[in-house]
């Protein structure tokens, strides 16, 4: 068979974080599927119409389709709206080819998107299992996770496999068919390049309310620390990669394979520097010193707020207490932070957030990525937020950390738009933060990141 896979482009909006300090970073569900299915006698295409900024008549004009072709298109919520448009667009060109999709946002609006008639297919969940069924032609009845629609267009939803794939069976995502030189990792978190983003794991030990955790198990699973050095060498190799981001949800999860990994990156000689993102209950300073021994330089903690009954709603599992110890550690194994933090969580009033801004300041960090506490669909916190009439709207594209679409009793969503550019404002623009930032730099790479960083803030405030 033939798949020809779309990760959809996205609008930014100018007045986000992210038109600043955005990555592009390569589609990896899709780029392993291909290697799969490849491997298996297949024929793939990926087109990557957010790394080449293609609008849909980009993606149409970038179509292959052949006699046995199913086009797959991958979504997270704030760009189903954009993978509808391309759907729309690829079903009026070729009406009967066979459209499947996939991802977090399909997996829980698979029933809604087959009976709108969207797309044909969607695989629920971790989907390696499922597509290989689906290319060997196995009767639809029978491939898990799948839902379908039958000729009567009565839709099915097939049961949901609890066998999870073993990360060391997967070969590498298949670069091959990806634009590789228009990857980078995000502003302010690389300092070398050429940069990419990778993903060693799969689950992450929290179980926070705003997150949407359940996609692949309840259990952490991990690619071996052998794999994931042949993986980052391969990258260095073939694509003269420098710096790696790893977007697993807790790299520092499994202890003892962060370790063997910078074991193995120091003995070999690596040359490889990197950033992780971490909770700060599963750090010490004796890994924290490793790891900056292995090339990392940045580590990005959810500290989401201060207010430890805060932390407790949104489930946590930390208090506040850890977070001074964490950073003090932090700073001792020489390695830089990004904080994250969450403004409008359900619960937190003015003050709270103010608090928030507060701490993010004064706790000399060398970047801060603040959000707007946004309900995902799937997440506890959605279905709470829903059950209490506390959305405002479902417009999905405006579901992207920077507009407030939970109108709270304590909070309104006016106020916490208002505190989100405020903490923008007074985090970046302080003179003793840009001067502490200036000192800090050694090279003029970093340098220029520095003012690129700044000069987006300042225009992503004026918008
Ligand atoms: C890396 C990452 C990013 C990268 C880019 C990802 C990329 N190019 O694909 C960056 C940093 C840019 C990013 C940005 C954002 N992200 Co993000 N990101 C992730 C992260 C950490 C890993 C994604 C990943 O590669 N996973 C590994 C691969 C193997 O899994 P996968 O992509 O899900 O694919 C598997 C299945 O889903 C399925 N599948 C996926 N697509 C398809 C398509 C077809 C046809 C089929 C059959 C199957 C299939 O098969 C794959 C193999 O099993 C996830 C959390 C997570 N752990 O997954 C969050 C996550 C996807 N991001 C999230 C969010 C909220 C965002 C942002 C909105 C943040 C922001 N404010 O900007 C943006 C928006 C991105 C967008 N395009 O809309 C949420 C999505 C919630 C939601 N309901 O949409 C997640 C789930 C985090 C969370 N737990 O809340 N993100």
């Amino acid at each position: 068979m033939h798949f020809v896979f779309i990760n959809p482009n996205r609008a930014l909006a100018k007045s986000s974080i992210w038109s600043v300090v955005n990555s592009i970073t390569p589609p990896i569900g899709l780029a392993l599927m291909s290697s799969l299915l490849q491997r298996a006698g297949h024929q793939t295409e990926i087109i990557d119409a957010m790394a080449l900024n293609l609008d849909v008549s980009g993606v149409l004009a970038a179509l292959n389709v052949h006699e046995d072709t199913i086009v797959g298109i991958t979504a997270t919520t704030p760009d189903i709206d954009m993978a509808i448009d391309i759907t729309r667009a690829v079903r009026s060109r070729y009406p009967g080819l066979q459209i499947l999709m996939g991802g977090v946002h399909p997996t829980i609006f698979h029933d809604e998107l087959i009976q709108r008639g969207v797309c044909d297919l969607v695989i629920r969940g971790e989907a390696e299992g499922s597509i290989l069924a689906l290319a060997n032609q196995e009767p639809l009845e029978n491939i898990p996770n799948l839902t379908w629609r039958t000729s009567d267009l009565e839709v099915v939803q097939n049961p949901q496999s609890s066998d999870f794939v073993d990360l060391n069976d997967l070969p590498i995502p298949d670069y091959a068919k990806l634009p590789m030189s228009r990857y980078h990792s995000a502003l302010g978190s690389a300092k070398r390049t050429p940069s990419i983003g990778m993903i060693t794991s799969r689950g992450c030990p929290g179980k926070c309310t705003f997150c949407f955790s359940s996609m692949f198990g309840s259990r952490v699973r991990v690619t071996s620390a052998k794999l994931v050095f042949e993986h980052i060498m391969h990258l260095k190799i073939v694509y003269g990669i420098k710096e790696v981001s790893f977007y697993d949800d807790t790299f520092t999860a499994n202890r003892r394979r962060v370790e063997q990994l910078c074991n193995l990156l120091i003995s070999e000689n690596a040359d490889i520097s990197w950033s992780c993102f971490a909770r700060v209950d599963t750090v010490n300073p004796d890994i924290l010193k490793l790891m900056r021994a292995a090339g990392c330089h940045q580590i990005m903690y959810g500290f989401e707020t201060i207010d430890d009954d805060v932390l407790r709603a949104v489930n946590k599992k930390v208090t506040s207490d850890r977070y001074r110890d964490v950073i003090e550690w932090t700073r001792d194994a020489k390695i830089d932070i990004r904080g994250a933090f969450m403004l409008g969580i359900p619960g937190e009033r003015s003050d709270g957030m103010r608090k928030t801004i507060d701490f993010a300041k004064s706790i000399d960090i060398q970047c801060a990525i603040i959000n707007i506490t946004t309900p995902f669909p799937g997440t506890a916190l959605f279905q709470w937020a829903k059950d209490n009439g506390y959305i405002k709207h479902t417009h999905w594209s405006l579901y992207d950390m920077a507009h407030a679409v939970l109108e709270l009793p304590t909070i309104s969503a006016k106020e916490v738009e208002a505190a989100y550019k405020k903490a923008y404002r007074e985090f970046y623009l302080r003179p003793m933060y840009v001067l502490n930032r200036l000192r800090s730099i050694s090279t003029k790479e970093e340098f220029l990141i520095h003012l690129q960083v700044l000069k987006g803030i300042v225009s992503m405030l004026i918008k």
